[in-house]
Order: structure tokens, then C-alpha cells, then sequence
């Protein structure tokens, strides 16, 4: 999938733009914790985008991409938008294609069953430098962390204008 395209997401102070008679954004990242230097990469730039919103950020660890979407499912019901980080590299196995599956159905399943928007910032490579490409690192070409970030909590804040 080519990132050309995308749109450009403009987040910055979504908080001081939606909150004056509510209360501010409530947003959680979770990550696994496989690929670390990659992984570094996702979670700054996901920091980042929070940081330009203005939004606090809840952090939470799990093992695998596999493990995404239970823990997305407990925190959905507490926050207004959640982002799921994960870096899975392709191997000599099928076992690829089963934890990505997991991971990206798990994942919408949450969104609609809960109404609370997932930003999808797991990266499915074949190999570990398409990996570093997308991570927001100096010399990558993408930045998925953030984007990730910014497109969850742009949605949260298009749909609390609407009633549940
Ligand atoms: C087992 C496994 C493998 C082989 N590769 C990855 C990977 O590239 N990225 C990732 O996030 N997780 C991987 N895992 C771990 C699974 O996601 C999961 O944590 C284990 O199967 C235990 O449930």
C-alpha cells in the first residue's frame, strides 16, 4: 500500500477546539514490544502527535501484536480514542499472516463493537527496512506513530459532535 495520498491531519490544539463546555480528549497507546528500534520510532511519533494535540496520553505495554486487540478492548471504554502500535516482520512461516489477521480484525472489531476510534498503527513488513522507513525515524519516509495518533483523535473529535 503507498503512503501517496494520505491527507495532511491538522490536530494541533483539537482540545482547546472541542472542549470549551466538555472535558478534554482522553486517549491511550498501546504498543507491543517486539522491534524495539522500530517500535522507539512509532511510540515518538505517536508522543508527538499527543503532544501537538495538546491530548494526555495513557501508555500501555503488551508482549505481541497478537495481544493488540484484547488490551484495546478493556481500555475502548475508558478513553475517547485508543491507537495500537505493533511491528510485525515477515518470517519463513504462515505464522505472519495469522498475527496480522488477529491483530488487524481484533482491532476494527473493537472500534465498531465499542464506538470508540482505533488508529491502526501496526506496520506489516516483509522485511525489518520497509519497517524503518515508517517509523518516523531521521531518514524514514513515513511517520505511522503519528499518523496513527492524529487520525484517531480526529475522528474521536468529529464523532462526539454526534450523540451515541
Ligand atoms: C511470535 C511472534 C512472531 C514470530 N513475530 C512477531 C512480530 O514480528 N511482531 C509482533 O508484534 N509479534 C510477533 N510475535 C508474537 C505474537 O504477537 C504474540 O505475542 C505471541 O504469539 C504470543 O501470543
Amino acid at each position: 500500500m503507498s503512503g501517496h495520498g494520505a491527507p495532511v491531519i491538522d490536530i494541533s490544539g483539537i482540545n482547546q477546539a472541542t472542549s470549551a463546555d466538555r472535558r478534554p480528549l482522553r486517549l491511550a497507546v498501546i504498543a507491543a514490544s517486539w522491534h524495539t528500534e522500530i517500535m522507539d520510532g512509532l511510540l515518538d511519533g505517536a508522543r508527538r502527535a499527543a503532544a501537538e494535540a495538546g491530548v494526555e496520553t495513557t501508555e500501555l505495554r503488551v508482549p505481541g501484536s497478537f495481544e493488540l486487540p484484547v488490551a484495546a478492548a478493556r481500555l475502548a471504554p475508558h478513553f475517547d480514542a485508543v491507537v495500537a502500535l505493533g511491528v510485525v516482520i515477515r518470517g519463513g512461516t504462515p505464522h505472519f499472516d495469522y498475527v496480522c489477521q488477529a491483530a488487524t480484525s481484533g482491532l476494527t472489531d473493537v472500534s465498531v463493537r465499542t464506538g470508540v476510534p482505533v488508529g491502526f498503527g501496526v506496520l506489516t513488513c516483509d522485511t525489518e527496512a520497509q519497517g524503518l522507513d515508517r517509523a518516523g525515524l531521521p531518514g524514514s519516509s513515513e511517520d505511522k506513530g503519528h499518523e496513527a495518533v492524529s487520525a484517531a483523535l480526529a475522528t474521536a473529535a468529529v464523532l462526539r459532535t454526534w450523540p451515541s
